[in-house]
């Protein structure tokens, strides 16, 4: 039997907030390793997922939905953006196709320029008819993607068709990545972040975006792993907002993170959550660095 060659590449995924990137990443990897929320601006920082077929491996990259910065915290998602977008090898640009913005369209245009091999992802195809599928995919039809695909990452229809298009599209290249390993972030970062969803899931306006999560403590034993986690907040009234009517938002929003940890990791946790103003932490240099938002 021929010796079959081996194919890999690095893929970003990019576009404006909310229009499923991260939710995507999941369905391909097939595991929640980055966080989704209804509320725009969920995804803090450049992630890695890895998918894996029999003679292919794909790196995806998650970024941050991109807008126009108002603090050094989104200086920083900004600037994640533009590293993700070193040394790849494929790069798939995802609308909602139910909702196109003219700020896609600059998106969408300004992607098309690139050199490398593109895919435009048209989301949420679950939620328009075929007439108005047609009708969106019509406006960008001429521009110079190498493929068009629409799908939902909600709910998978379409996806094949995308790893299809990505696998075969890939240049020789080597297995980066173990193939039991379905992300590049560790486990400490994924437990903050699980606890970030959750606070998204259950604050609204201001309060969640000025949220960012320390995790002091993560001890493994035998039978549990212990962790004791800070979430920061901008103000004091926000502060009594987390935690709510006898602590009932923070045991909640506990409560979940946990379940979702347990279930990532497949072992027991014990979560203490803990909550703290620090003002103005989006605009500080030092707080950014202790939250973990830097350029590695
Ligand atoms: N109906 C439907 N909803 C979707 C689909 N994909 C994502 N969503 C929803 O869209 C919202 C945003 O999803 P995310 O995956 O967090 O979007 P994102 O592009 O990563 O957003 P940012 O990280 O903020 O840039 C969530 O409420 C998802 O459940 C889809 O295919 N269909
Ligand atoms: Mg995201």
């Amino acid at each position: 039997m021929a010796e079959q060659t081996f194919h890999s590449g690095f893929t970003a995924i990019v576009g404006s907030p909310n229009v499923g990137k991260s939710t995507l990443i999941n369905r391909l990897v097939g595991e929640k390793i980055s966080i989704v929320s209804s509320k725009p601006q969920t995804t803090r920082s450049r992630l890695m997922g890895v998918m894996n077929g029999d003679q292919w491996q794909i790196v995806l990259v998650d970024t941050p939905g991109v807008n126009r910065p108002r603090t050094r915290l989104g200086e920083f998602m900004e600037a994640s953006v533009t590293e993700a977008m070193k040394g790849i090898d494929a790069l798939m640009v995802v609308v909602d196709a139910s909702h196109i913005t003219d700020r896609d369209r600059q998106l969408v245009q300004d992607f098309s320029a690139r050199k490398d091999y593109k895919v435009l992802v048209y989301n949420k195809l679950d939620l328009v008819t075929p007439q108005k599928l047609l009708e969106v995919m019509a406006e960008f039809r001429d521009l110079p993607f190498d493929s068009f695909i629409p799908l939902s990452a909600s709910t998978g229809e379409g996806v094949d068709a995308l790893i299809q298009d990505l696998s075969s599209h890939m240049p020789i290249g080597p297995r980066y990545f173990p193939e039991d390993m379905v992300t590049d972030q560790p486990e400490q970062v994924l437990c903050a972040e699980l606890i970030r969803e959750k606070a998204l899931l259950h604050l609204r306006e201001e309060v969640p975006h000025g949220i960012g999560v320390e995790i002091l403590r993560f001890e493994k034993h035998k039978n549990t792993t212990e962790i004791d986690a800070t979430m920061y907040c901008e103000k004091e009234s926000h502060k009594r907002i987390i935690i709510g009517k006898g602590g009932q938002t923070l045991r909640q929003i506990g409560q979940e993170a946990r379940e979702d940890m347990e279930q990532l990791f497949g072992y027991h946790i014990y979560l203490q959550l803990w909550v703290k103003v620090r003002p103005g932490w989006r605009n500080s240099a030092d707080d950014l660095k202790t939250l973990g938002y830097v350029i590695k």
